[in-house]
């Protein structure tokens, strides 16, 4: 059986068992030993990234990579379309997701305590989002060859992304509007049945946690 290091709460281990659930993998999570960020931790996955993927004696860190070598191994639903160029475009949207938005998004949690909330900071970061979101409509809305019939690895971050923008927005006071084809684009997101079953578990934990932080 496949071993996953994971918290509940991190968006890129939701990412990965969206991919999980997709293949219908049967998997179980295990919290990093010794806790987030500990050197215990580290012994065990050098890098401390969660999510990590223990496949017998394999170890593989970073969603993105496990992705990859999940979507090669177990091949059917596919996860990458046929056709190089749409594979290129595929993979093009998913670094666009953990490189550029979401790292914007993640420099805002420090302040998701009421205590040690920054107004220029939040403010500054609602703009760095809205320009990243403005960026992923021009992508989504030019006439480069797109794949928007399935359910891709590239997809799977942005649904997880998307719910923490929506659920953050009302507790820091974000000044974010999502493009028109970004709202598109999450809808379809949310009507795919796998995304809307990791949502299901996901938002209340999310929920819960920005009530009490
Ligand atoms: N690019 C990485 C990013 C993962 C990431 O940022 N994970 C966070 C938890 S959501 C983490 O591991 N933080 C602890 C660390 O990096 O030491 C991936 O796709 O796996």
């Amino acid at each position: 059986m496949l071993t996953i290091y994971a918290i509940p709460l991190s968006l890129y281990c939701a990412k990965l068992r969206i991919l999980l659930r997709y293949k219908q993998l049967v998997w179980r999570e295990l919290p990093p030993p010794g806790g987030y960020g500990s050197s215990e931790y580290e012994t065990i996955v050098p890098s401390g990234n969660l999510p990590a993927l223990l496949d017998g004696d394999l170890l593989i860190a970073d969603s993105e990579a496990i992705a990859e070598y999940l979507n090669e191994k177990y091949p059917h639903p596919p996860m990458l379309p046929a056709e190089l160029v749409l594979r290129a475009k595929t993979r093009e949207m998913s670094r666009f997701h953990d490189t550029r938005l979401e790292p914007e998004l993640r420099k805002l949690f420090p302040f998701i305590d009421e205590a040690k909330r920054n107004e220029s900071i939040i403010n500054s970061q609602s703009l760095a989002i809205q320009n990243k979101l403005q960026q992923l409509a021009n992508m989504l809305s030019s006439d480069q060859p797109r794949c928007d019939d399935m359910l891709t690895l590239g997809d799977c971050g942005y649904a997880v992304t998307f719910t923490w923008l929506d659920m953050l927005k009302p507790v820091l006071g974000l000044d974010i509007e999502k493009p028109e084809a970004v709202i598109e684009y999450h809808q379809r997101l949310t009507r795919h049945p796998v995304i809307f079953e990791e949502l299901e578990t996901y938002q209340p934990l999310l929920a819960a946690w920005l009530k009490t932080e």
